[in-house]
């Protein structure tokens, strides 16, 4: 703090009275949370000034993280870390009898994202700051962030989720920085004087986006950087031209309409749909962020085009924000008046694309038709791009029609659309997967004749998480322990964090780590109890799987072992296992009607099995509802087991299976996305591994892979599957499981049949090593002390050695 405790304290109670009017007689938990906020964002912002004060004078360069997410869950307990004043507004609160943890729990999720992509930008906003790295990331100011989740009778039901509601204390609005947007309309044919074209966007219409600033604090550094968020506005012009001529309620709606491109997030994270305000939001933001950046470059003296790709790099998080490398080119091109091949040569020293998904239905293409009435001019670059594009591949594999066709920017066809990963990678110097095995697979299935006509562009960024949030503020008596053994340096150097290794031969050290674990688990329990009404023994094997519910994560494995489990207790009530917790937390796209259906199912079987008194409360099965950020701080401590088990070749990293490691729990899981690399960092008897690897889901898959076959041949497994189809979980609402059964005899895209039986010898692993506890605490703690490569500051100085190229400013 670079103020006293005692002025920090005041503060506090400065802002309670002088910014919400209240006294501490009158305040509630959610005031002084709101008052708590705004004396911690006043020490950032004096950090905050400085940093900006120093990027400026330097002329740094800087990256720029352009995402459509970023699900940065509650800010308070990190901010209060980061500035170290922790201590002090815990004090202030116990002298008004205030317990800090409930003013943390008012805060309500920052929830702009989906998931993995969304959380992995704030896990990396985090670091760059830390790091000491110039840093901006840019996004959508979504008025409802992703939906908030009930379960209603076992079924998901959608809520809005107005997390603004009671303002955001991080925030400043900037309006100086508004920025006008054009959309729709035409283009003109113009030539000027010296008879070049010059392209005349004309009709079209304009919205506003006004900024908004979240600071970033680093932890244990000075740096402050920040995420600028663009909230859409209707531009006054086109309302006082409606009104005007009389249509007031014109002019009204008009507003509405330009408000309505920073409304909602896309709730869907695999299929993407094309939908016109999807494209809308894409160039909205991007069109705000590239015309905010350029103003940033050209303000200090002697910056000009010329150096601007010294000076910015941009960082595109997937194919979201790909839109921004036509925008660019028409800035340069038809704004700036460089010529084509300058303009070009700029473009492709700025961007760089991380690509998140293998999936070929997640993969985005906008129609042309689309394309051409939402952004007209942008189509006709894109198709400038890929003549020049294609010409290049021409002359490498000259009268190749067929590598010309699958190098295609433009998927021909009677829907011809663009392709935004082929743009991603012809406009991009560099483009990343996000672990090891998903840049292999990239590099093999995805993009092979891109890898062989680009080589060296393609690059592999395992991805990380931030230790801060994702161990030092989650589990704070875990964090305590390992800072009583090694120091605290592992929090701002989590290789430091290997030095526990030895102690898993420390029996006390053991006692300690599991004891921790244990309460943690009590404390869960208690959410357990209070979200679902269900009792369950803290003594029990915690088995977590949280994550978005998708086919290819295979939460339905999960749910047909526990069917196969508790069809064996009721065999044999005395059947000796480990008691278990199958604790899921999970959202479905709201148009993803199978993945509905496995809620449905998981809900269903839980509510037969915790009240079936004959299996004596071995099984327990719980669906903690409205996953986000915040409650998965609380079910990460206290998981023994994680399951991370989609079908091999699908998952592209993860990184709940990091932040669960990281947290002493053991992974069961297939060797897909960084599991592999997780595998070999802790070493294969510290973790499950099961399953298909991907060489042979491919066999299985060239063969022709027959579910049918497998059900029939398999009595346990024809009986789970009949057994989830019959009525027998949903005896109210007949049928509504039958489309899970059928999908999984007949299709079962992604293969679970092929992988149950051996899931099933995994998890009786499971339960039998953790009967030793002694073997289980020592496998814990080596999760905890070797995952250190899984730390988002070892990812993001991996993208700044070998692509961002940025000095860190102490
Ligand atoms: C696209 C177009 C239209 C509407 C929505 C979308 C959309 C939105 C979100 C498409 C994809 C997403 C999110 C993808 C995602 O979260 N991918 C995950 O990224 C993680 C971070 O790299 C990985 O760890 C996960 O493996 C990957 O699934």
């Amino acid at each position: 703090m670079n103020i006293s405790k005692d002025e920090f304290k005041e503060s506090i109670l400065v802002h309670l009275r002088q910014s919400l009017a209240r006294v501490p007689g009158n305040a509630t938990d959610r005031d002084w949370s709101t008052a708590t906020s705004m004396a911690v964002k006043d020490l950032i912002t004096e950090r905050f000034i400085n940093t900006m004060a120093k990027h400026n004078e330097q002329n740094v360069r800087r990256v720029h993280y352009l995402s459509l997410e970023f699900l940065m869950g509650r800010l308070l307990s990190n901010n209060m870390a980061a500035t170290g004043c922790v201590e002090a507004a815990k004090e202030l609160l116990n002298e008004y009898g205030v317990d800090i943890n409930n003013v943390i729990d008012e805060e309500d999720d920052m929830a702009l994202g989906n998931g993995g992509l969304g959380r992995l930008a704030a896990c990396f906003l985090d670091s760059m700051a830390t790091l000491d790295l110039p840093a901006v990331g840019y996004g959508i100011r979504y008025e409802f962030g992703l939906f908030r989740q009930e379960i209603e009778n076992g079924h998901q039901i959608e809520h809005p989720d107005s997390w603004i509601k009671f303002g955001n204390p991080w925030e400043f609005c900037h309006p100086e920085y508004t920025q006008t947007v054009k959309l729709y309309g035409c283009i003109e044919n113009v030539f000027d004087d010296s008879g070049n074209y010059k392209p005349e966007w004309t009709n079209y219409k304009e919205v506003q986006g006004v900024a908004y600033d979240v600071p970033i604090a680093g932890y244990g550094t000075e740096t402050v950087n920040f995420l600028r968020l663009w909230e859409s506005r209707s531009t006054e012009d086109l309302d006082l031209s409606a009104f005007n001529e009389g249509g007031y309620i014109e002019a009204v709606s008009e507003k509405i309409e330009g408000e309505t491109i920073s409304k909602v997030l896309y709730p869907n994270d695999k299929t993407v749909n094309g939908k016109e305000l999807r494209l809308c939001q894409q160039y909205f933001f991007v069109a705000c962020s590239l015309k905010d950046l350029i103003r940033r470059h050209f303000r200090p003296e002697g910056n000009s085009w010329a150096n601007f790709a010294d000076k910015v790099v941009i960082q595109l998080n997937d194919t979201h924000p790909a839109i921004a490398v036509p925008e660019l080119m028409r800035i340069l091109h038809d704004e700036e008046g460089l010529v084509w091949n300058e303009a070009w040569a700029i473009v492709n020293k700025v961007f760089a694309y991380t690509n998140h998904t293998l999936l070929p239905e997640a993969l985005e293409q906008w129609s042309v038709a689309l394309m051409r009435r939402v952004l007209p001019r942008h189509a006709q670059i894109i198709f400038e791009i890929n003549k020049r594009h294609l010409s290049e591949v021409q002359k490498k594999w000259p009268g190749d029609a067929a590598k010309k066709e699958i190098l295609s920017i433009v998927q021909e066809g009677h829907n011809q659309s663009f392709r935004m990963a082929h743009l991603s990678v012809v406009g991009s110097f560099s483009v990343n997967g996000v672990a090891a095995l998903h840049t292999i697979l990239l590099k093999a299935n995805l993009f092979p004749e891109f890898d062989e006509f680009f080589p060296g562009k393609f690059n592999n960024k395992t991805n990380g998480v931030t230790p801060r949030r994702w161990l030092r503020n989650c589990n704070e008596e875990l964090s305590a322990l390992i800072t009583s053994k090694i120091g605290e340096g592992w929090v701002k150097d989590l290789s430091e964090i290997r030095a526990i290794e030895p102690f898993k031969e420390d029996a006390e050290f053991r006692k300690d780590f599991m004891e921790i674990k244990h309460r943690n688990k009590v404390k869960l329990a208690a959410v357990i109890k209070d979200l679902c009404d269900v009792e369950v023994d803290p003594s029990a094997i915690f088995d977590v799987q949280i994550k978005r519910l998708h086919e290819y994560k295979r939460q339905h494995l999960n749910l047909l072992h526990i069917l196969k489990l508790y069809k064996d207790l009721l065999d044999n009530p005395d059947l000796d296992i480990h008691p278990r917790v199958f604790i899921f937390g999970a959202k479905a796209a709201p148009g993803y009607e199978l993945a509905k259906t496995i809620i449905k199912a998981i809900n269903a079987v839980g509510d037969k099995v915790n009240n079936d008194e004959r299996i004596k409360g071995k099984l327990k099965v719980v669906f903690l509802p409205n996953y986000r950020v915040s409650l998965a701080s609380r079910i990460i401590p206290a998981s023994d087991l994680s399951e991370q088990i989609s079908t091999a070749g699908k998952e592209a990293s993860g990184t709940g299976n990091m932040k669960l490691a990281l947290n002493g729990s053991l992974t069961i899981g297939t060797l897909d996305g960084a599991n592999v690399e997780i595998c070999e960092e802790v070493g294969e008897d510290n973790i499950f591994i099961f399953g298909n690897t991907v060489e042979e889901v491919e066999a299985i898959q060239a063969k022709g892979y027959d579910p049918q076959k497998i059900y029939e041949e398999n009595e346990t497994i024809k009986h789970v599957v009949d057994w989830i189809g019959s009525n027998y979980f949903t005896p109210d609402e007949p049928g509504v499981l039958n489309s899970l059964r059928d999908d999984l005899i007949y299709h079962d895209s992604f293969m679970v049949l092929a992988d149950f039986e051996a899931y099933c010898e995994a998890q009786e692993k499971v339960d039998a090593a953790y009967r030793d506890k002694d073997k289980w605490a020592k496998m814990a703690i080596v999760n905890t002390a070797f995952v250190d490569k899984f730390s988002s500051d070892r990812t993001i100085s991996d993208y700044n050695n070998d692509i961002w190229k940025l000095e860190p400013i102490g």
